[in-house]
């Protein structure tokens, strides 16, 4: 059996590969690292170089990049149904949103640089929370469209595509609110009743984000 171990922090993209994991319904261990300098140690820059979160060990590889590391597992794991293979007719479709779910989450880590590691008011910037925010929701956008007339991002059902998306979209409501997309509220509401989504939650007393939702100060 091929042995995986997942480097995560909590509430961290490293969700996103944990999700998926238990999607995949394949045995595996979690070293769960605490959110800080530690992931610049020598030990761990082994595992990624740039010292974050996620790492993937597999059977002898190691990855980062959680693009790569869903691609990767969807292949070694195929009977979960989680990715669409070359050739397959929804591929390109498949490929797009996997990879469109860092699109919404680097304005996620811009914003959680500026609400929660800038701990002091004079290092933060409202214009830049107010910006970052509004990009958010030009990427609800984007996803309100693509989920009218659809119960997930592929017409053939739940993938690895909701999954990256969807840890993209439960990480930036704590900056934007889903007001205002319909689509894309209720799409959120029916995946994150999924077992593998609660499975990866972090505990009440070990998050990234203090708080539920963070206001742009005025
Ligand atoms: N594009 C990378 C981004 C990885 C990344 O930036 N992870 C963040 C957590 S969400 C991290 O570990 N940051 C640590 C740091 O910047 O010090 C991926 O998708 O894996």
């Amino acid at each position: 059996m091929t042995e995986v171990t997942l480097h995560h922090a909590h509430q961290t993209r490293s969700m996103r590969s944990l999700w998926l994991l238990h999607e995949l319904g394949v045995p595996f261990k979690t070293v769960v690292h605490a959110f800080g300098k530690n992931l610049r140690s020598e030990d761990y820059l082994k595992l990624n170089p740039s010292g974050r979160v996620p790492a993937l060990e597999i059977g002898g590889q190691t990855l980062f990049e959680t693009g790569a590391i869903t691609q990767y597992l969807c292949e070694m794991f195929p009977e979960a149904g989680m990715g669409r293979e070359a050739g397959h007719p929804e591929r390109a479709d498949w490929l797009v949103w996997v990879h469109f779910a860092e699109t919404i989450t680097q304005h996620c880590a811009a914003l959680t640089q500026q609400h929660v590691a800038l701990y002091e008011d004079h290092m933060r910037s409202p214009i830049v929370m107010k910006l970052e925010a509004a990009r958010i929701g030009k990427c609800y956008g984007a996803l309100e469209r693509r989920l009218d007339g659809r119960e997930y991002l592929l017409d053939s059902g739940f993938s690895a595509a909701d999954v990256s998306c969807g840890y993209s979209v439960y990480s930036a409501q704590h900056f934007t609110k889903l007001e205002g997309f319909p689509m894309v509220a209720s799409w959120y509401a029916r995946i994150r009743e999924r077992p593998a989504f609660l499975a990866s939650l972090p505990p009440v007393d070990d998050r990234l984000y203090p708080r539920e939702f963070f206001e742009v100060p005025t």
